[in-house]
């Protein structure tokens, strides 16, 4: 494993008062008299709370070139004051608070919220950062370095946060012999040669980077459990997991494994996995006591079942609900709990049997089981009906179970959309995600609520996401895919942030505050999916990959249309007609207006017209441009628009940048800008030939 790794964006370098960082140094100089002095409350020890001491005192010392001073006693007239609400309201004899806590703003604290806020009282003046708890500590101590590194602190500060969602997590689809299932950023930081790594240095910054934006939960192997996996639940890789649980817990992350269905049957101990049967529930018993012998806060069993040939209840011809609610039971008494994922869709269907459609295949399978979960499940559901793809609609099982727990699954990892080789921000794809008002009980009822548990009262509930990283020294492969590391957490944190805020913070963070670089950032972020978008799949026709490989143009070439197309392009038309009068019906899962407005031709929204609809080519868009047209306009726009940030890449001062990631950046640039040159040609050519349109600006196509 590659041990040499960059910090991201906890870099904290140290601000120096003149050219890049002037107003980092400027902020810094207002607080000089706090941050040299920090004032811990008493009484409290907890590891959680000496992380957060950690983090602060490190982070202060590495922006300001001066370490901080620790103590229990309040000497200087300026100094930082950290505890718990809990623990302590009192700091020696100063109240940590100056009793301005409102009663209500206690309570908005919840679990993990944290105040920060300048007190002054008694002749003293200084800052306090106080969680309700420790983990709400560690998470104000970041938000507050947050600041110092964006040059956003001062003297009148007085915030108080919490975070929206219950469950923020991430998903790691690491394999024991050091692979990553969709990885693109090296090889794995927990394992190598069927191992879990002795050194977990990687590990623990990785839980730095987590914890620094929110992240409270992991789970550490792949969805898709091989035979070496499935011993993660046995006393023999035991001991191992519970070292990477230690490394975890040390920043407020819980633990959760992925398991194997079948794992009764293949670790030998049943000669079935019926979930029904008393003996494969009691094999599951003993397994959750066993790892909670070692891990005692373990969270709970992450299962793909079902789906993609990985086992599941079908065999046995029980349903989801029976196979959940039996590893439910298992981890009830410890208070774990069972994700279980609604990816499951016949992958050897025929696609001339369009009543089979693969979108329809979450919301068919799992709503008729609404009511029949266990409280300590939660149905895990990607954000759309088919695979992370570009553009799709949002899945429509979210909020349709009233009584189901749900939580969503975003994709990190840049599967479909460039692998990390092209530059994708894709906070702006999950906000509109977010954003989208199901109807489910009426109008406002938003995903992000949804998923929040305040539409429908779900005892559990949360946001989850494939993760992008692997042991490269930047840990995601490009240098600018770690904004969508950064970005999720921040988004799950509040939601509410704009899509360019994030991405400004991090590239605060990360680069510095130099205008011409965090400009000529900022625009090449936000500029990019809408570009990935133009120059790959157009309209929300999706797929058009290389199969299993999932990269680069391959119109007809998806692995699971072997009996047809996604795109069921003809020489008259595109798209897929996903109506109720002629389709597979998909359109008719939504709610009220909703599946009135994919139905109809007239308004469903352009960018996803070919999900939805099969039209001719000539078929007028709102743009005012046929179908056809618009294919063609888009590749060329998307390859133009990579030409352009290559040029102010160019433009951007050397010195202003370090050359590694100078020179790292470019050439992923100009790999993006050959790719997109690519895809362009193919698809421009395959649409050219099928249709036999000209394009109206004769441009070379073909
Ligand atoms: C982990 C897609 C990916 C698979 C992945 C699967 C899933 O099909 O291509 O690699 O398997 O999704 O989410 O389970």
């Amino acid at each position: 494993m590659n041990s040499n790794y960059d910090l991201a964006w906890l870099r904290y370098d140290k601000v120096s008062a003149d050219g890049a960082g002037r107003e980092q140094s400027l902020a810094l100089q207002q607080l000089q008299g706090y941050l040299s002095n920090i004032v811990m409350a008493d009484g409290v020890s907890s590891q959680v709370f000496r992380t957060a001491i950690q983090e602060l005192t490190k982070g202060i010392g590495s922006l300001t070139g001066e370490q901080p001073s620790l103590s229990h006693t309040v000497e200087a007239d300026r100094f930082l004051a950290v505890g718990t609400l809990e623990d302590t309201g009192n700091l020696g004899h100063l109240p940590l608070l100056n009793d301005s806590l409102e009663a209500a703003e206690a309570a908005r604290l919840g679990e993990e919220g944290y105040v920060i806020r300048e007190v002054a009282r008694e002749g003293k003046d200084y800052i306090v950062i106080a969680g309700r708890t420790e983990k709400g500590l560690l998470y104000g101590v970041f938000h507050f370095l947050r600041l110092l590194q964006t040059g956003q602190a001062s003297e009148a500060l007085d915030l108080v946060e919490a975070p929206k969602y219950q469950l923020r997590m991430v998903n790691q689809w690491d394999n024991m012999d050091g692979s990553i299932e969709r990885g693109y950023a090296g090889q794995s930081v927990f394992y190598q040669d069927n191992k879990i790594v002795s050194d977990l240095t990687r590990v623990r910054q990785y839980a730095r980077m987590l914890a620094s934006v929110g992240i409270n939960g992991i789970a550490i192997n792949n969805v898709n459990v091989h035979e070496v996996e499935t011993k993660l639940i046995t006393p023999e890789l035991l001991p191992d997991v519970a070292r990477v649980a230690d490394v975890f817990r040390d920043y407020g992350i819980r633990l959760y494994l992925s398991v194997n269905f079948a794992a009764p049957l293949e670790l030998g101990g049943t000669s079935t996995a019926d979930p029904l049967e008393p003996v494969v529930q009691e094999w599951w018993k003993e397994r959750a006591a066993d790892i909670y012998r070692y891990i005692a806060d373990f969270g709970g069993f992450l299962v793909k079942a079902d789906s993609e040939n990985r086992p599941g209840p079908f065999t046995y011809g029980r349903d989801h609900a029976d196979g959940a609610n039996m590893l439910a039971e298992a981890l009830e008494p410890y208070g774990g709990l069972v994700l279980w994922r609604c990816f499951v869709y016949d992958c050897h269907q025929d696609w001339r049997d369009r009543k089979t459609d693969r979108a329809r295949a979450a919301y068919d399978h799992f709503k008729p089981l609404d009511g029949r979960f266990k409280d300590n499940v939660i149905l895990q559901i990607k954000n759309g009906p088919m695979d992370f793809q570009v553009r799709e609609p949002v899945s429509p099982l979210f909020g349709a179970m009233k009584q189901t727990n749900q939580m969503l699954e975003f994709q990190i990892t840049q599967e479909y959309t460039g692998q990390q080789r092209h530059v994708c921000y894709l906070i702006p794809q999950w906000k509109e995600v977010l954003e989208f008002d199901t109807l489910c009980q009426g109008e406002g009822s938003k995903v992000k609520d949804i998923v929040a548990g305040q539409v429908h009262p779900y005892k559990y509930s949360g946001i989850t996401a494939v993760s992008s990283i692997g042991d490269d020294y930047n840990w995601t492969g490009h240098y600018l895919a770690q904004s969508n590391l950064y970005g999720y957490g921040r988004l799950l944190w509040n939601p509410e942030l704009s899509a360019e805020e994030i991405a400004e913070e991090w590239t605060n963070m990360t680069f510095g505050d130099d205008q011409a670089v965090v400009n000529t950032i900022l625009d090449i972020l936000m500029e990019s999916w809408p570009t990935y978008e133009n120059y790959t799949s157009p309209l929300g026709v999706g797929w058009m990959v290389v199969p299993h490989y999932h990269y680069g143009p391959d119109v007809d070439g998806y692995e699971y249309s072997k009996w047809g197309t996604y795109h069921f392009a003809d020489r008259d038309g595109i798209g897929v007609d996903r109506t109720q009068a002629t389709g597979t019906g998909y359109s008719a899962q939504y709610v009220g207006a909703n599946a009135a407005l994919y139905d109809s031709l007239e308004t469903c929204p352009d960018e996803l017209l070919l999900f939805f609809h099969h039209v001719p080519y000539t078929h007028v868009l709102k743009s005012g441009k046929t179908v056809i047209q618009h294919i063609y306009d888009t590749h060329f726009a998307g390859v133009e628009q990579v030409e352009q940030w290559i040029v102010r890449w160019d433009a951007l001062e050397k010195d202003k940048l370090d050359q590694q990631r100078y020179t790292h950046v470019k050439e992923r640039l100009l790999e993006q800008l050959e790719s997109a040159k690519h895809w362009r040609d193919v698809i421009n050519t395959y649409f050219y030939r099928k249709s036999g349109i000209q394009d109206q600006h004769n441009r070379v196509i073909y």
